[in-house]
């Protein structure tokens, strides 16, 4: 059952598109308060498990740590933040009963699980002006479903998108992207997309391709395709201020950019240097920037990323004069001329809040202040993509993901969780946002496995890659200056062939677990209890999944480990795929054990009872051979 709330005067986000009428009162949950702005008090029993949070920090289970839904551009995921580039005011609150919780609300808001007070589940925001969607169910899976249904269908990607992809901030120019094509099909380790990042443009220059660097891109891209490789660019949020340049013009005459309070247009810096932030929040800006995918669109690209768009600022001219005025004033006396005044202050541009405050969106003729609207703006961003696939391209599965994104936005693309670390426990992370990222709709997701910035090692991204095979995003992605990572950089290279090998095994059942879950409002990956709800020990696994309705799968995520520590809530068919293309079979019974896994192993388990079609292997998407299938399974 779903009771809507209203608080106030909520803005529209358009994350719910079911109509539900608004109940009279308040909602019997906790305590809320809605005088100085809002806020709901619960009390925690102690067998509570709180899930949900979309993509948020630290665990499934979401209680002892505070998060701020505030899409931030932040490339440090360490536990101590609060938050990142996504916003999902989703909660399911798990214990006796089973109730969801949606805060419809596009600005701020910050959940305190347990934090401040162990017991104590507050969530607050500034203004009390919100829907409150309160969804009592059966089970966990239930409410789940029902707030599924009321947001709307998830995004399907093409089929090729479920391919292996190669990225890196850095590949400079058509040669660079012929190397990568030609170190994964040189070593036959399949791959289907090399992804463009921003050094295509001409001056980071929204929907321009580098004619120096790619001469003739729409052959290239064709090209490519005879290959079966999907080039797949970068779109960033901000649009850059040059004169002659069509999209800076167009949206200028137009007056389709933010807006400061004076009616003049917002300036950020970011890559292109000065820019203007298209508004998305008004549906003409939203259409004619959503138009302009056509150009690349024209040239054979069929596949996007869309970055930056929290948005993230580097600093605003308001910023910039003001650390002007800083430097006047520490030059002054000489007491003053310290360096690291400038520095703290010069650092503190970055993203800085108070920028969210110097800039306005066009609502339907209404001025409304960015920091209002903050989470809703790269979702709309998204949206704007996928509003115009539709017209420009509706014969066509278009791929898209983003960066930032609130609840809603799952209906027009997936999401990547963004700058990670080549750390061993960004793999953790990367398995616990799963089940979290599905509840609020977003299917297709992935990390950037083997880590974005710093140094990964060999057995760092081949255990990554053995929890990427079963991620419907699956790519490799890395910063500028780390050290290279693409799978034939290491030694050993039939191994990564093997490990990617196998999710060209796993795609037709992976493709079709994926339609269904979109289909059903379901969950492609749950937290054990949502299967397994009188089981006690479920409610505490934290690195392991169930994935579709057949499988559980648990990596390795330990360095120098030859293996890991599982539990199995039945008895399961423990599998692995060996490096020499056989399966290794084992019942297991119900209970911890330890499996033995070798780094060029993946393991995986079918339950009870079930069984998997599996392919055999191909170098990509379209040579996989769907006539000739397998069955694998534990069969009674
Ligand atoms: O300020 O385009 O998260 O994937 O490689 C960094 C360069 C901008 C951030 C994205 C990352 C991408 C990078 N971008």
């Amino acid at each position: 059952m779903i009771k809507k709330y209203k608080f106030g005067k909520p803005f529209e986000t358009e994350a719910v598109v079911k109509e539900i009428p608004v109940e009279a009162g308040k909602p019997e949950i906790g305590e809320i308060s809605a005088e100085e702005g809002f806020c709901l008090i619960y009390k925690m029993t102690d067998e509570l498990v709180v899930y949900g949070l979309g993509e948020a920090n630290r665990g499934i289970n979401k209680r002892g740590y505070k998060y701020v839904s505030l899409c931030s551009d932040d490339f440090n995921h360490t536990e101590d933040k609060l938050s990142l580039y996504g916003a999902h005011n989703f909660i399911l609150l798990s214990g006796e009963s089973q109730v969801g919780l949606f805060f419809d609300y596009p600005a701020k808001l910050t959940f305190d699980i347990g934090y401040t007070r162990q017991d104590t589940l507050a969530v607050t925001c500034d203004d009390a002006d919100l829907y409150l969607y309160v969804i009592t169910g059966e089970s966990a899976l239930d409410v789940v479903k029902q707030f599924r249904e009321i947001i709307g269908g998830s995004y399907i990607p093409p089929k090729y998108a479920f391919g292996f992809g190669q990225s890196r901030w850095g590949y400079m120019n058509a040669g660079d992207i012929d190397s990568v094509v030609e170190g994964y099909r040189g070593n036959n380790i399949p791959i289907d997309m090399v992804y463009m990042d921003i050094d295509y443009m001409v001056d980071y220059k929204d929907f321009t391709v580098n004619p120096e660097r790619f001469p003739d891109f729409k052959s290239y891209v064709a090209g490519k395709k005879e290959q079966n490789i999907h080039l797949i660019p970068i779109i960033d949020a901000g649009v850059k201020i040059e004169d002659g340049y069509d999209i800076y013009e167009e949206g200028r005459d137009k007056g389709y950019f933010c807006k400061r309070e004076d009616g003049s247009d917002f300036e950020a810096c970011v890559w292109p240097g000065w820019t203007h932030f298209p508004d998305f929040l008004n549906k003409d800006a939203r259409e004619w920037f959503g138009s302009k995918y056509k150009v690349l669109i024209d040239q054979g690209i069929d596949g996007f990323w869309n970055d930056m768009n929290e948005p993230a600022i580097f600093y605003s001219r308001e910023g910039i004069n003001a650390l002007d005025e800083c430097v006047k004033e520490t030059a002054k006396t000489k007491l003053d001329a310290k360096p690291g005044k400038l520095e703290e202050h010069f650092n503190k541009l970055q993203n800085n809040h108070k920028d969210y405050e110097r800039f306005y969106h066009n609502v339907n003729g209404e001025m409304v202040r960015h920091d209002k609207v903050h989470n809703i703006y790269g979702y709309n961003m998204t949206r704007a993509a996928g509003e115009a696939f539709k017209k420009i391209a509706p014969e066509k599965d278009i791929l898209m993901f983003s960066r930032a994104s609130y609840i809603g936005m799952h209906r027009y693309g997936g999401i990547w969780t963004g700058d990670n670390k080549s750390w061993w426990s960004h793999i953790l992370l990367n398995l616990k946002m799963l089940p979290s990222l599905n509840m609020c709709g977003f299917l297709y997701c992935g990390a950037d496995l083997g880590g974005f910035g710093d140094n990964a090692t060999r057995d760092l991204l081949l255990r990554w890659l053995a929890l990427g095979v079963f991620t419907p995003l699956m790519r490799n992605h890395a910063a500028i200056g780390t050290r290279d990572q693409e799978a034939y950089r290491f030694e050993g290279i039939e191994d990564f062939r093997h490990v990617i090998g196998v999710r060209y095994r796993l795609i037709p059942y992976l493709y079709n677990a994926y339609l269904k879950a979109a289909k059903e409002n379901d969950m492609l990956f749950k937290p054990l209890a949502f299967v397994y709800p009188e089981d006690k020990h479920c409610k505490q696994v934290e690195d392991q999944l169930m994935l579709s309705d057949e499988l559980m799968i648990a990596p390795v995520y330990t360095q120098n480990a030859t293996g890991r520590y599982v539990y199995l809530p039945e008895e399961m068919m423990f599998v692995k795929f060996m490096q020499d293309g056989s399966l290794k079979k084992e019942i297991l019974e119900k209970g911890h054990h330890y499996v033995d896994v070798a780094l060029n192993e993946v393991p995986l388990f079918i339950r009870k009872g079930c069984r998997i079609p599996l392919a055999e292997v191909a170098l990509s998407v379209p040579e996989i051979d769907e006539s000739k299938t397998m069955m694998v399974g534990y069969e009674m």
